[in-house]
């Protein structure tokens, strides 16, 4: 397996999060990056290359133009506006309130283009942002011309990130970068696999009404966990799209008897539609010790899974999402991609 990591997506080192009330140091850090890379070399599970510069056009295949600027310049325009701290939204367009204008205000336009007060904004955000999009689709590359499965050691993570809105610690839709590139390369249906504990609501949005990616995440139920406002079962795919988003909500406490069900519903899905080429958002935040996720599974499950996803037989590219066990992101992650290795006989 080929591993792809940049030392530039530690650029982004937030000193503030709004968790809970308390305003703390951030669990999206980048000594997640370090602590994955030295499992990643303990094991030996693959050489570890640093990924090619691709631009930004096949960001803005599934972000906006608008957003895409707004991250690029927000950093200064927030130290412009004379403020000393992090730029974390405090105001938005919410339901009683005008969602149709984007004010001149870099206030009004943070809270436009964010989807939670999770996520600070901080030097090297962008910039860090850019290099795990370089990441994923380095990592898409070399599957794509090999075969071989690859892992990208993406940070910041990228499935809560929609077309125009960053949040849940997210910029760059990274799954939907590398699927909207695969799709544009000539393959005709990918799947993007969501397996962090919370729902991609960015990868349900942007492909919600297309059939040529089918987007499936298992997670935990929005009714009583972050993203709050999607995910629900009842969210299928619109139009085209009808039938190409399954969602499978699992409550706080579930373990991995259970979780491996759904996982076994998604692969079937997957198998049924015929698809091309498999992304997985690898999330490990499914954990029984991560400290802001509440699922129950055990280090060793994560092999199983891994196991389970190389049945499927298909060129696949797995993308770090989540995982916050800072001590065992790093052997949970490679679990996963030492019990498909070992099943695909790569
Ligand atoms: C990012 B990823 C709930 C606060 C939620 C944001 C969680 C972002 C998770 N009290 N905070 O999917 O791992
Ligand atoms: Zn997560």
């Amino acid at each position: 397996m080929r591993v792809y990591s940049s030392e530039a997506t530690k650029l982004r080192r937030a000193q503030t999060e709004l968790h809970d009330g308390q305003l703390m140091a951030p669990f999206e850090c980048p000594e997640r990056v370090d602590l994955v890379l030295k499992r990643v070399r303990e094991t030996a599970i693959g050489e570890v290359v640093a990924p090619q510069d691709h631009g930004l056009e096949p960001v803005l295949a599934v972000h906006d133009a608008d957003y895409v600027a707004f991250l690029g310049r927000c950093w200064a325009d927030w130290q412009a506006a004379g403020n000393s701290g992090e730029a974390i939204p405090t105001n938005w367009p919410a339901r009683t309130l005008r969602g149709d204008r984007i004010p001149g205000h870099i206030g009004g336009q943070l809270g436009f283009y964010a989807l939670g007060g999770d996520t600070s904004i901080c030097p090297g955000t962008f910039e860090a942002a850019l290099a795990s999009k370089d990441v994923a689709l380095s990592a898409l590359d070399h599957t794509l011309e090999t075969g071989e499965p690859s892992f990208g050691l993406c940070r910041p993570p990228g499935h809560h990130a929609a077309k125009d809105q960053f949040g849940g610690y997210c910029f760059f839709n990274n799954a939907a970068v590398v699927a909207q590139k695969a799709l544009d390369t000539g393959l005709g249906c990918v799947t993007v696999l969501d397996v962090d504990f919370h729902h991609g609501n960015g990868t349900q949005q942007i492909f919600y009404d297309r059939a040529e990616v089918l987007t499936q995440s298992i997670h935990g139920d929005p009714d009583q966990c972050f993203p709050y406002y999607l995910g629900y079962a009842d969210e299928r795919g619109e139009g085209e799209g009808l039938g190409y988003n399954v969602n499978y909500p699992l409550p706080p406490g579930t373990d991995y008897a259970t979780w491996a069900e759904r996982l076994e519903l998604a692969l079937a899905e997957i198998r049924d539609k015929k698809a091309e080429l498999l992304v997985v958002s690898l999330g490990v935040d499914t954990f029984e010790g991560d400290p802001i996720s509440a699922f129950r599974l055990k280090s060793d499950d994560f092999r199983d899974m891994g196991r389970r996803l190389a049945g499927l037989g298909l060129p696949t590219v797995f993308l770090l999402e989540g995982g916050y066990a800072v001590a065992e992101i790093g052997v949970n992650a490679v679990n996963v991609l030492q019990g498909f290795e070992a099943a695909s006989g790569a």
